[in-house]
């Protein structure tokens, strides 16, 4: 195993298998938690956490804070999911009572839309994360913002629990679970060409194929098999998209009635920002769109210098230096635009 790795991986490895025998001895379930607005790590990472748990014969669930978008379909895991409605107290999964949870992706409540409450009923809970955390780092937390992604971590942890438990990997780590690995490393690296892909990361990736990731299949679902509405909205969001700051800068804001006009759901622009990060001369990309739920989410990409974690933590979000997002509850989408480039005018 990668050094880097090693240590989080044996000790994280370690508290799952002690959790795992706490629950069979209390007939207890696990819910694993991770951040709302969903993307191919947090639910890679999240399912594949729940599926090593099930191969440990542990009852686990992963809790969504929203439905599972259309292009994570094919991972096949509707019976890993479980939709909370953030009012219930307590929580039966297959007649086993919620008792233990683990987070991946994510460490804090407040980013976990309506399993929130859950989450924090179980404080001393394991996490896996690679963002920069402000909560206390604990032995039962590994964050690792060096890691490319959370679904990087999970894997070594299933190497972990594998060797520990004198199994051969694919016993811990099933065709599955590789699949949401495979998913969320592509994901968080941009199909291996951000720069946080080390080599290390295409060894992890390498490995995850032989154990059943199958990397095209994987990649043509989560990013190129686009929903005829999801084709035209985001070709209209890129058109409509303006350039700022003498091109540093690319925004494009798309209201209710775009996505209405296209019959698209909400996360049908989820490829945009990227697509104007890749103009020539932008270092900035903004998206901002009005959601089915009366919220305005903005996303940000950059490409080498500007710093879209802190920028969105402005607007009470996060995220990570290159890939950042943020909700704000009430507002008008133009007033919010223009506070943006307000804002990147000085920092820009
Ligand atoms: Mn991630």
């Amino acid at each position: 195993m990668n050094k880097m790795y090693e240590e989080g991986a044996y000790r994280t490895a370690g508290n799952i298998l002690d959790l795992a025998q706490r629950m069979k001895d209390t007939d207890g379930a696990v819910l694993v938690f991770i951040h709302k607005s969903v993307d191919g790590d947090c639910v890679g990472s999240g399912c594949a956490t729940a599926q090593i748990l099930r191969r440990l014969g542990v009852t686990a669930f992963v809790a969504m804070p929203e439905a599972l978008p259309f292009s994570m379909g094919f991972l096949d895991v509707d019976d890993i999911l479980y939709y909370p409605d953030g009012t219930e107290t307590e929580v039966y999964l297959d007649g086993k009572k919620y008792s233990a949870a683990i987070s991946v992706d994510c460490t804090e409540g407040n980013r976990m839309g309506c399993c929130g409450a859950l989450y924090e009923m179980f404080p001393d809970s394991i996490t896996m994360d690679h963002h920069e955390i402000t909560r206390l780092a604990t032995d039962l937390k590994w964050i690792m913002p060096q890691s490319s992604s959370a679904c990087e971590m999970v894997y070594h942890m299933g190497v972990a629990v594998a060797e520990m438990l004198k199994l051969p990997v694919e016993e811990i780590i099933d065709r599955r679970a590789a699949r949401c690995i495979m998913a969320g490393v592509v994901t968080d690296t941009g199909r291996f060409t951000y720069s946080n892909t080390k080599p290390e990361t295409l060894a992890v990736a390498g490995e995850v194929m032989k154990l059943g990731g199958d990397i095209s299949e994987v990649c043509y679902n989560l990013f190129d098999r686009k929903k005829v509405p999801e084709f035209y909205l985001s070709n209209s969001a890129c058109v409509d998209a303006k350039l700022y700051f003498g091109g540093k800068m690319a925004m494009s804001v798309v209201t209710r009635d775009m996505f209405l006009k296209y019959d698209a759901a909400d996360d049908d622009i989820a490829d945009v920002v990227s697509r104007l990060r890749d103009i020539n001369g932008v270092e900035l990309a903004v998206v901002l769109r009005e959601t089915e739920d009366g919220k305005i989410r903005g996303n940000l990409r950059s490409k080498s210098s500007f710093d879209c974690s802190s920028f969105a933590e402005e607007f009470s979000g996060g995220g990570h230096k290159r890939a950042a997002g943020f909700t704000v509850e009430n507002g008008n989408i133009n007033d919010i635009a223009g506070q943006i480039l307000d804002r990147v005018e000085t920092l820009l």
